[in-house]
């Protein structure tokens, strides 16, 4: 059983996020683990919105909105800024979606990694742009109707595992949370904002009622049906090599998929293939934390203790 929070909110009511936004939760665990010496660079997103319109604020900490492309090339410059007034105890941290991350702000997210730049880059992710009507972006999961891939045309190309090219780059800190599990999430955005050399990495996993399809009163439950089925494992690299596994799943993926309309039109054979490359990926990352083995063929075994 977890403890109440007791410390000061920085996110307050008012917002405009949609009921049940994930987003909208994972910003507040967030900002009760990084303080209130905090400055967020936000591109265009959900989030660039749901705050709310100027004077008008959500939040209790100073926010730059930047160009979509451009969240870790502006992290960086505030960074420099913050250190040339001498204020280096200030937590830079940029706070993109999955669209601003896996796909246009991609570069700017690789040249500031491979520069080490101090900052903490945070992509929620909602599987797809869903501040512009629910299209499809290189987060979005096999298997999903979106308005870019609809009826027929539904996503067959796999997510983009934007862990492990971060891992890739060497990257101090690299790790998923969920807002399922706030207590792992703070930990871990805490453990990023303990680490002042080079850019941390914080991938969050955000259900999004009314882009996937399900009650609003769901969201978390749907986030925890991730990691129970392996789907979204909760995982931490450090140094891109030193893998610890944080979640432990036993469940099937159907569950997860059928509470979903972007799911809806699935069969059988198009879930067992999701569940195919679950278990695929599954055991690699168990492969990768040292708790499974593997032939020389790549494929991965659990070691018999695990
Ligand atoms: C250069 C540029 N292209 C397109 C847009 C329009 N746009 C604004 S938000 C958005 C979607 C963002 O998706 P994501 O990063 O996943 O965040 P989400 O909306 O899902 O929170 C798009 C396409 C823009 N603002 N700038
Ligand atoms: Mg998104």
């Amino acid at each position: 059983m977890s403890e109440l929070y007791e410390g000061e909110e920085l996110m307050s009511s008012g917002h405009v996020g949609c009921p049940g936004c994930g987003a909208t939760l994972a910003m507040k665990l967030a900002l009760r683990a990084l303080g209130d010496k905090t400055v967020l660079v936000i591109p265009a997103c959900c989030w660039a919105i749901i705050a709310g319109g100027y004077p008008q604020t959500a939040l209790k900490v100073p926010v730059l909105h930047t160009g979509f492309a451009t969240t870790a090339a502006a992290a960086s410059g505030v960074r420099a800024a913050l250190d040339a007034r001498g204020e280096h105890d200030t937590t830079v941290v940029g706070w993109a979606g999955d669209g601003g991350t896996f796909d246009i702000g991609f570069q700017a997210l690789s040249a500031a990694v491979e520069r080490g730049e101090d900052f903490i880059y945070i992509c929620y992710d909602n599987e797809a742009y869903m501040n512009t009507g629910v299209q499809r972006s290189s987060a979005t999961p096999y298997g999903t109707r979106t308005t870019t891939s609809p009826g027929e045309g539904w996503k067959r190309t796999e997510k983009k595992n934007i862990v492990e090219i971060m891992a890739a780059h060497r990257i101090p800190y690299a790790a998923t949370a969920s807002i399922a599990y706030p207590e792992d999430l703070e930990a871990k955005i805490k453990k990023a904002a303990s680490i002042r050399s080079g850019t941390r990495f914080i991938h969050i996993y955000a259900s999004c009622p009314t882009g996937w399809g399900f009650p609003s009163q769901y969201a978390v439950k749907t986030a925890r049906m991730a990691v129970e089925c392996n789907l979204f494992p909760l995982y931490e690299v450090e140094d891109g090599l030193r893998y610890t596994v944080n979640s432990r799943g036993d469940q099937p993926c159907a569950g997860y998929l059928r509470m979903q309309g972007r799911f809806r039109h699935l069969e059988e054979a198009d879930m067992a293939h999701i569940q195919a490359r679950v278990d695929e990926e599954w055991l690699r990352l168990l492969g990768k934390a040292g708790v499974a083995r593997s032939d020389q063929a790549g494929r991965v075994f659990p070691s018999p203790s695990h």
